[in-house]
């Protein structure tokens, strides 16, 4: 059976988490919220308007939705700013070697990520050729746990969802992946990423030998 190759972006291809983390730090402490490291793994996957939900909530702040819209613009040109200089020394370790592995084995590979800003950031970085599909969050309504964006990555590569393997940092996007009824693959801690299929610090632990056994089962 054809398999399919779904990477989430931040947090897996690149590490963006901390540039998102600084941004909305900023606006936090315009509000005066106090918005730590540990609070910021709540918005891994999350799009980018709950994002801005779960900060007010954690601060008790109620806002119009005109101030809420002025703080989600100043958040991104904040994050745009950390992305000018980006190349591809911030790949996360191993990221290319195994773009460049499924290439030659001929897998499909799709991105699926439910940042806005992903396309530039594949451009940036060199490894947008990669990539047969690109679905990101301009292109869906429903925001990860939701499996809505690996689903269309996965029908655009005219692969069945039980076919497809997704790998993600997040909470949110690995019950997105189980929901979808795919093979899950956690990039990142045990302790935090407990309900993927397989877990994995990063790429470089992953064996070849191991992508060898999903692409033949
Ligand atoms: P943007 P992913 C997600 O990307 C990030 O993990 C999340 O922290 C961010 O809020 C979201 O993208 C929206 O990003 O503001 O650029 O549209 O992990 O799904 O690749
Ligand atoms: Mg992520």
């Amino acid at each position: 059976n054809k398999k399919a190759f779904i990477f989430d972006l931040d947090g897996v291809i690149v590490d963006t988490a901390r540039y998102h983390f600084l941004a909305w730090q900023k606006i936090a402490n315009e509000l005066n919220i106090d918005f730590t490291l540990e609070n910021n793994e709540l918005l891994k996957g999350v799009s980018r308007v709950r994002s801005l939900d779960i900060i007010l909530e954690l601060g008790k702040v109620e806002a119009s939705q005109e101030d809420k819209n002025r703080w989600l613009i100043q958040k991104n040109e904040e994050y745009l700013s950390y992305l000018v200089d980006m190349d591809q020394s911030e790949l996360l370790p191993g990221v290319l070697s195994m773009l460049h592995y499924l290439k030659e084995k001929n897998q499909p590979i799709a991105l699926g990520s439910a940042s806005k800003n992903a396309r530039p950031i594949l451009e940036k970085t060199g490894i947008r050729h990669y990539f047969d599909v690109v679905v990101d969050g301009n292109d869906v309504s429903n925001a990860k746990p939701d499996p809505e964006v690996f689903l269309i990555a996965a029908k655009l590569l005219d692969v069945s969802p039980e076919n497809a393997i997704v790998f993600e940092d997040s909470v949110a996007g690995v019950q997105a992946a189980n929901i979808g009824k795919m093979t899950s693959i956690g990039i990142g801690e045990e302790s935090v990423l407990f309900e993927a299929k397989y877990i994995f610090e990063d790429f470089t632990h992953i064996e070849e030998s191991f992508i060898e056994s999903l692409i033949n089962k």
